[in-house]
Protein backbone atom coordinates (compact mmCIF):
# COMPACT_ATOMS: atom_id res chain seq x y z
CA UNK A 1 0.00 0.00 0.00
CA UNK A 2 1.30 3.19 -0.58
CA UNK A 3 0.07 5.23 2.17
CA UNK A 4 2.54 2.03 4.25
CA UNK A 5 5.42 3.24 1.71
CA UNK A 6 4.91 6.84 2.77
CA UNK A 7 4.45 6.62 6.45
CA UNK A 8 8.07 4.29 6.15
CA UNK A 9 9.62 7.03 4.06
CA UNK A 10 9.27 9.97 6.38
CA UNK A 11 9.59 7.41 9.31
CA UNK A 12 12.99 6.84 8.26
CA UNK A 13 13.93 9.87 7.07
CA UNK A 14 16.76 11.27 9.21
CA UNK A 15 15.79 15.51 8.98
CA UNK A 16 12.26 14.12 9.66
CA UNK A 17 10.78 15.71 6.10
CA UNK A 18 10.77 14.18 2.42
CA UNK A 19 10.09 15.94 -0.20
CA UNK A 20 6.65 15.34 -2.44
CA UNK A 21 8.54 14.74 -5.32
CA UNK A 22 11.18 12.54 -3.59
CA UNK A 23 7.93 10.65 -2.51
CA UNK A 24 6.23 10.77 -6.01
CA UNK A 25 9.67 9.05 -7.68
CA UNK A 26 10.25 6.73 -4.81
CA UNK A 27 6.67 5.47 -5.40
CA UNK A 28 6.39 5.72 -9.10
CA UNK A 29 3.17 7.90 -8.80
CA UNK A 30 2.27 11.80 -9.17
CA UNK A 31 2.93 14.44 -6.28
CA UNK A 32 -0.78 15.00 -6.66
CA UNK A 33 -1.44 10.86 -5.57
CA UNK A 34 1.15 11.50 -2.85
CA UNK A 35 -0.97 14.85 -1.81
CA UNK A 36 -4.09 12.57 -1.05
CA UNK A 37 -2.19 9.74 0.23
CA UNK A 38 -1.00 12.22 2.91
CA UNK A 39 -4.43 13.05 3.49
CA UNK A 40 -6.09 9.58 3.68
CA UNK A 41 -2.74 9.27 6.61
CA UNK A 42 -4.51 12.45 8.32
CA UNK A 43 -8.13 10.98 8.08
CA UNK A 44 -6.25 8.25 10.22
CA UNK A 45 -5.12 10.20 12.64
CA UNK A 46 -1.64 11.18 11.79
CA UNK A 47 -0.26 14.68 11.75
CA UNK A 48 1.80 15.74 8.88
CA UNK A 49 3.09 18.88 8.06
CA UNK A 50 3.84 20.30 4.44
CA UNK A 51 7.16 23.01 4.70
CA UNK A 52 7.84 24.58 1.47
CA UNK A 53 10.82 23.54 0.06
CA UNK A 54 11.74 21.26 2.57
CA UNK A 55 8.68 18.67 2.39
CA UNK A 56 5.94 16.74 4.56
CA UNK A 57 7.08 15.63 8.31
CA UNK A 58 5.33 13.43 10.61
CA UNK A 59 4.16 15.22 13.65
CA UNK A 60 1.52 13.06 15.02
CA UNK A 61 2.03 9.61 15.49
CA UNK A 62 -1.53 8.17 16.54
CA UNK A 63 -1.36 5.00 18.16
CA UNK A 64 -2.72 2.43 16.20
CA UNK A 65 -1.71 -0.82 15.47
CA UNK A 66 -1.39 -1.17 11.17
CA UNK A 67 -1.57 -4.16 9.71
CA UNK A 68 1.46 -3.42 7.59
CA UNK A 69 3.63 -2.56 10.02
CA UNK A 70 2.65 -5.72 12.09
CA UNK A 71 3.95 -7.75 9.15
CA UNK A 72 6.53 -6.07 7.75
CA UNK A 73 9.10 -6.38 10.76
CA UNK A 74 7.80 -10.05 11.73
CA UNK A 75 10.46 -12.67 11.34
CA UNK A 76 8.19 -15.81 12.32
CA UNK A 77 7.00 -18.42 9.95
CA UNK A 78 4.07 -19.84 11.63
CA UNK A 79 2.89 -16.88 13.89
CA UNK A 80 0.80 -14.06 12.39
CA UNK A 81 1.75 -15.63 9.01
CA UNK A 82 -2.02 -14.24 8.76
CA UNK A 83 -3.07 -10.93 10.40
CA UNK A 84 -6.00 -9.59 10.65
CA UNK A 85 -6.63 -5.95 12.33
CA UNK A 86 -10.30 -4.57 13.38
CA UNK A 87 -10.88 -2.03 14.59
CA UNK A 88 -13.68 -3.22 17.47
CA UNK A 89 -15.24 -6.94 17.50
CA UNK A 90 -16.58 -8.44 20.40
CA UNK A 91 -13.87 -11.02 21.09
CA UNK A 92 -10.59 -11.88 19.59
CA UNK A 93 -11.26 -15.30 20.98
CA UNK A 94 -14.82 -15.78 19.53
CA UNK A 95 -13.49 -15.20 16.39
CA UNK A 96 -10.30 -17.00 16.24
CA UNK A 97 -12.62 -20.20 17.74
CA UNK A 98 -14.94 -19.48 14.33
CA UNK A 99 -12.54 -19.07 11.72
CA UNK A 100 -10.59 -21.91 13.08
CA UNK A 101 -13.57 -23.79 12.05
CA UNK A 102 -13.53 -22.63 8.96
CA UNK A 103 -10.47 -23.72 8.49
CA UNK A 104 -7.55 -21.05 9.17
CA UNK A 105 -4.11 -21.57 9.25
CA UNK A 106 -1.94 -22.88 12.38
CA UNK A 107 -0.80 -19.02 13.22
CA UNK A 108 -3.33 -17.08 12.24
CA UNK A 109 -3.74 -14.17 14.25
CA UNK A 110 -6.99 -11.70 14.77
CA UNK A 111 -6.33 -9.03 17.02
CA UNK A 112 -8.23 -5.78 17.92
CA UNK A 113 -7.87 -2.42 19.05
CA UNK A 114 -11.27 -2.79 21.40
CA UNK A 115 -13.30 -5.50 22.41
CA UNK A 116 -17.60 -5.12 23.44
CA UNK A 117 -17.21 -8.29 25.06
CA UNK A 118 -14.03 -9.32 26.11
CA UNK A 119 -14.06 -13.00 27.98
CA UNK A 120 -11.71 -14.09 31.08
CA UNK A 121 -11.83 -17.34 32.54
CA UNK A 122 -15.45 -18.67 33.96
CA UNK A 123 -17.60 -16.40 31.94
CA UNK A 124 -16.13 -13.44 33.89
CA UNK A 125 -14.92 -10.22 31.66
CA UNK A 126 -11.87 -9.12 29.90
CA UNK A 127 -11.93 -5.36 30.23
CA UNK A 128 -10.99 -3.74 27.02
CA UNK A 129 -10.54 -0.04 26.54
CA UNK A 130 -8.30 1.07 23.45
CA UNK A 131 -4.77 1.70 23.52
CA UNK A 132 -3.52 -1.95 24.80
CA UNK A 133 -3.50 -5.73 23.07
CA UNK A 134 -5.84 -7.83 22.43
CA UNK A 135 -5.18 -10.74 20.07
CA UNK A 136 -6.11 -14.65 19.69
CA UNK A 137 -3.58 -17.19 18.11
CA UNK A 138 -4.99 -20.31 16.26
CA UNK A 139 -3.23 -23.37 17.62
CA UNK A 140 -3.53 -27.08 16.02
CA UNK A 141 -1.13 -29.07 18.20
CA UNK A 142 -1.08 -32.60 17.76
CA UNK A 143 -1.08 -33.56 21.13
CA UNK A 144 -3.47 -34.82 23.36
CA UNK A 145 -6.49 -33.07 25.30
CA UNK A 146 -5.29 -33.58 29.13
CA UNK A 147 -2.29 -31.83 27.45
CA UNK A 148 -4.27 -28.75 26.50
CA UNK A 149 -3.58 -26.43 29.79
CA UNK A 150 0.28 -26.51 28.58
CA UNK A 151 -0.59 -24.07 26.20
CA UNK A 152 -1.48 -21.56 28.53
CA UNK A 153 1.38 -22.18 30.37
CA UNK A 154 3.47 -21.65 26.94
CA UNK A 155 1.53 -18.50 25.74
CA UNK A 156 2.24 -16.89 29.46
CA UNK A 157 6.26 -17.91 29.25
CA UNK A 158 5.90 -15.61 25.84
CA UNK A 159 4.16 -12.79 26.95
CA UNK A 160 6.34 -12.31 30.12
CA UNK A 161 9.56 -12.71 28.31
CA UNK A 162 8.41 -10.66 25.55
CA UNK A 163 6.92 -7.66 28.37
CA UNK A 164 10.42 -7.96 30.03
CA UNK A 165 12.68 -7.69 26.31
CA UNK A 166 10.74 -4.95 25.17
CA UNK A 167 9.40 -2.80 28.45
CA UNK A 168 12.27 -3.56 30.81
CA UNK A 169 10.17 -4.28 33.22
CA UNK A 170 9.93 -7.48 35.37
CA UNK A 171 7.09 -9.68 34.43
CA UNK A 172 6.19 -12.49 36.18
CA UNK A 173 3.39 -15.18 35.66
CA UNK A 174 1.19 -16.26 38.63
CA UNK A 175 -0.43 -19.73 37.33
CA UNK A 176 -2.24 -20.62 35.13
CA UNK A 177 -2.63 -17.29 33.54
CA UNK A 178 -2.02 -14.15 34.81
CA UNK A 179 1.20 -11.65 34.10
CA UNK A 180 2.23 -9.80 37.14
CA UNK A 181 4.04 -6.73 37.54
CA UNK A 182 4.59 -5.66 40.45
CA UNK A 183 1.88 -7.85 41.99
CA UNK A 184 -0.53 -6.27 39.95
CA UNK A 185 -2.29 -7.82 36.79
CA UNK A 186 -0.80 -6.42 33.46
CA UNK A 187 -2.01 -9.33 30.99
CA UNK A 188 -4.29 -12.47 31.18
CA UNK A 189 -4.70 -15.56 28.62
CA UNK A 190 -7.40 -17.25 27.88
CA UNK A 191 -7.32 -20.86 26.06
CA UNK A 192 -10.23 -22.29 24.48
CA UNK A 193 -10.15 -25.51 22.58
CA UNK A 194 -12.14 -27.77 20.50
CA UNK A 195 -11.59 -31.56 20.84
CA UNK A 196 -12.46 -34.63 20.01
CA UNK A 197 -12.05 -37.09 23.52
CA UNK A 198 -8.59 -37.94 22.51
CA UNK A 199 -7.48 -35.36 20.12
CA UNK A 200 -7.29 -31.56 20.05
CA UNK A 201 -9.38 -30.00 16.55
CA UNK A 202 -8.01 -26.48 17.45
CA UNK A 203 -6.82 -23.77 19.96
CA UNK A 204 -7.50 -20.06 20.08
CA UNK A 205 -4.74 -18.68 22.45
CA UNK A 206 -6.31 -15.31 23.61
CA UNK A 207 -4.02 -12.41 25.32
CA UNK A 208 -5.00 -9.46 26.46
CA UNK A 209 -2.25 -7.15 27.85
CA UNK A 210 -3.02 -4.12 29.46
CA UNK A 211 -0.24 -1.29 27.54
CA UNK A 212 -0.90 2.46 27.05
CA UNK A 213 -4.06 3.00 28.29
CA UNK A 214 -4.88 5.25 31.43
CA UNK A 215 -5.38 3.12 34.70
CA UNK A 216 -8.54 5.51 35.11
CA UNK A 217 -10.20 3.67 32.26
CA UNK A 218 -10.39 0.45 34.31
CA UNK A 219 -13.42 -0.02 36.86
CA UNK A 220 -12.65 0.68 40.06
CA UNK A 221 -12.46 -3.09 41.13
CA UNK A 222 -10.35 -4.21 38.27
CA UNK A 223 -7.68 -1.31 38.88
CA UNK A 224 -6.66 -2.01 42.43
CA UNK A 225 -5.37 -5.44 41.01
CA UNK A 226 -4.78 -4.33 37.66
CA UNK A 227 -1.55 -1.86 35.73
CA UNK A 228 -0.21 -1.02 32.73
CA UNK A 229 3.01 -1.60 31.21
CA UNK A 230 3.64 2.38 30.24
CA UNK A 231 2.59 2.73 34.46
CA UNK A 232 4.96 0.22 35.20
CA UNK A 233 7.94 1.42 32.83
CA UNK A 234 6.98 5.69 33.16
CA UNK A 235 7.12 5.54 29.27
CA UNK A 236 4.66 4.99 26.36
CA UNK A 237 5.54 1.28 24.65
CA UNK A 238 5.67 0.95 21.12
CA UNK A 239 2.53 -1.87 20.78
CA UNK A 240 3.54 -2.83 17.22
CA UNK A 241 7.18 -4.05 18.74
CA UNK A 242 5.56 -5.83 21.65
CA UNK A 243 3.16 -7.94 19.54
CA UNK A 244 5.80 -8.58 17.47
CA UNK A 245 7.87 -9.74 19.99
CA UNK A 246 5.38 -11.97 21.52
CA UNK A 247 4.27 -13.45 18.47
CA UNK A 248 8.30 -14.19 17.62
CA UNK A 249 8.74 -16.07 21.35
CA UNK A 250 4.94 -18.23 20.75
CA UNK A 251 6.57 -19.66 17.53
CA UNK A 252 9.92 -20.42 19.55
CA UNK A 253 8.34 -21.34 22.68
CA UNK A 254 5.35 -23.62 20.89
CA UNK A 255 8.21 -25.56 19.31
CA UNK A 256 9.82 -26.47 22.66
CA UNK A 257 6.62 -27.29 24.22
CA UNK A 258 6.08 -29.60 21.00
CA UNK A 259 9.40 -30.90 20.80
CA UNK A 260 10.54 -30.84 24.45
CA UNK A 261 8.35 -30.47 27.26
CA UNK A 262 10.76 -30.41 29.64
CA UNK A 263 12.19 -27.43 28.80
CA UNK A 264 9.01 -25.22 28.53
CA UNK A 265 8.51 -26.13 32.34
CA UNK A 266 11.84 -25.27 33.30
CA UNK A 267 11.45 -21.71 31.67
CA UNK A 268 8.03 -21.44 33.07
CA UNK A 269 9.39 -21.70 36.67
CA UNK A 270 11.99 -19.73 36.01
CA UNK A 271 9.26 -17.02 34.83
CA UNK A 272 6.85 -17.70 37.64
CA UNK A 273 6.19 -16.09 40.92
CA UNK A 274 3.91 -18.87 42.46
CA UNK A 275 5.97 -21.52 42.70
CA UNK A 276 7.97 -21.94 46.80
CA UNK A 277 5.12 -19.53 47.73
CA UNK A 278 2.50 -20.41 50.53
CA UNK A 279 -0.97 -19.83 48.05
CA UNK A 280 -4.61 -19.93 48.15
CA UNK A 281 -6.46 -21.57 45.47
CA UNK A 282 -9.99 -21.43 45.20
CA UNK A 283 -11.98 -23.71 42.48
CA UNK A 284 -15.06 -23.90 41.89
CA UNK A 285 -15.94 -26.22 44.95
CA UNK A 286 -13.10 -25.29 47.41
CA UNK A 287 -10.02 -23.77 48.81
CA UNK A 288 -7.29 -24.80 49.46
CA UNK A 289 -4.09 -23.42 51.25
CA UNK A 290 -0.57 -24.85 51.02
CA UNK A 291 2.71 -24.36 49.90
CA UNK A 292 3.26 -24.63 45.97
CA UNK A 293 5.90 -26.89 44.91
CA UNK A 294 5.43 -26.83 41.06
CA UNK A 295 3.66 -28.28 37.99
CA UNK A 296 3.53 -31.50 36.89
CA UNK A 297 3.07 -32.66 33.34
CA UNK A 298 -0.14 -31.19 32.20
CA UNK A 299 0.55 -28.13 33.87
CA UNK A 300 -1.10 -28.91 37.05
CA UNK A 301 -0.29 -27.05 40.11
CA UNK A 302 1.09 -28.90 42.59
CA UNK A 303 -0.03 -27.83 46.15
CA UNK A 304 1.52 -29.46 49.45
CA UNK A 305 -1.24 -28.68 51.92
CA UNK A 306 -0.62 -28.04 55.78
CA UNK A 307 -1.48 -31.94 56.42
CA UNK A 308 1.42 -32.78 54.67
CA UNK A 309 -1.01 -34.04 51.62
CA UNK A 310 0.18 -33.03 47.81
CA UNK A 311 -2.43 -32.10 45.47
CA UNK A 312 -2.57 -31.62 41.98
CA UNK A 313 -5.04 -28.63 41.17
CA UNK A 314 -6.35 -28.29 37.59
CA UNK A 315 -7.41 -25.01 37.66
CA UNK A 316 -8.37 -22.23 40.07
CA UNK A 317 -7.04 -18.52 41.18
CA UNK A 318 -4.21 -17.69 43.13
CA UNK A 319 -3.86 -15.55 45.67
CA UNK A 320 -0.47 -15.34 47.25
CA UNK A 321 -0.66 -15.34 50.69
CA UNK A 322 2.49 -12.92 52.59
CA UNK A 323 1.82 -12.49 55.96
CA UNK A 324 -1.53 -10.49 56.48
CA UNK A 325 -0.94 -9.04 53.26
CA UNK A 326 -1.92 -10.36 49.85
CA UNK A 327 -2.09 -10.08 46.09
CA UNK A 328 -4.66 -11.55 43.80
C1 LIG B 1 -8.16 -13.81 32.13
O1 LIG B 1 -9.25 -14.38 32.77
O2 LIG B 1 -7.29 -13.20 32.66
C2 LIG B 1 -8.15 -14.03 30.63
C3 LIG B 1 -8.10 -12.75 29.86
C4 LIG B 1 -7.98 -13.01 28.38
C5 LIG B 1 -8.23 -11.77 27.59
C6 LIG B 1 -7.93 -11.96 26.13
S1 LIG B 1 -8.05 -10.48 25.23
C7 LIG B 1 -7.96 -11.31 23.73
C8 LIG B 1 -8.80 -12.57 23.90
N1 LIG B 1 -10.18 -12.32 23.58
C9 LIG B 1 -10.98 -12.45 24.65
O3 LIG B 1 -12.21 -12.29 24.65
N2 LIG B 1 -10.23 -12.80 25.72
C10 LIG B 1 -8.83 -12.95 25.38
P1 LIG B 1 -9.41 -14.48 34.34
O4 LIG B 1 -8.21 -15.13 34.96
O5 LIG B 1 -10.72 -15.12 34.55
O6 LIG B 1 -9.42 -13.00 34.84
C11 LIG B 1 -10.54 -12.18 34.67
C12 LIG B 1 -10.50 -11.14 35.77
O7 LIG B 1 -9.42 -10.22 35.52
C13 LIG B 1 -11.75 -10.26 35.80
O8 LIG B 1 -12.75 -10.86 36.57
C14 LIG B 1 -11.21 -8.99 36.44
O9 LIG B 1 -11.10 -9.13 37.84
C15 LIG B 1 -9.79 -8.92 35.91
N3 LIG B 1 -9.69 -8.03 34.72
C16 LIG B 1 -10.61 -7.77 33.78
N4 LIG B 1 -10.12 -6.94 32.85
C17 LIG B 1 -8.86 -6.66 33.21
C18 LIG B 1 -7.83 -5.87 32.66
N5 LIG B 1 -7.97 -5.19 31.53
N6 LIG B 1 -6.64 -5.83 33.33
C19 LIG B 1 -6.45 -6.52 34.46
N7 LIG B 1 -7.38 -7.27 35.04
C20 LIG B 1 -8.57 -7.36 34.41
Amino acid sequence: MYKDKILKLLKSSKSGFVSGEELAMKLGISRTMVWKHIKALEREGFGIEAVPSQGYRITVLPDLLRQAEIKQGLKTRVMGREVHLYSETASTNSLAMEMASKGAPEGAALIAETQTNGKGRLGRKWISPKGNLYFSVVLRPNMPTHKAPLITLMGAVAVAAAIRKTCGVQAAIKWPNDILVSGKKVSGLLTEMSAEPDRIRHIALGIGVNVNTALDELPLDVRECATTLAAAAGKKIDRTMLLQQILHNLESWYQVLLTSESDLLKEWEALNTTVGRKVAVSGLSETLEGLAQGIDSEGRLVLRLDDGSVRHVAAGDVTILKGRQSEK
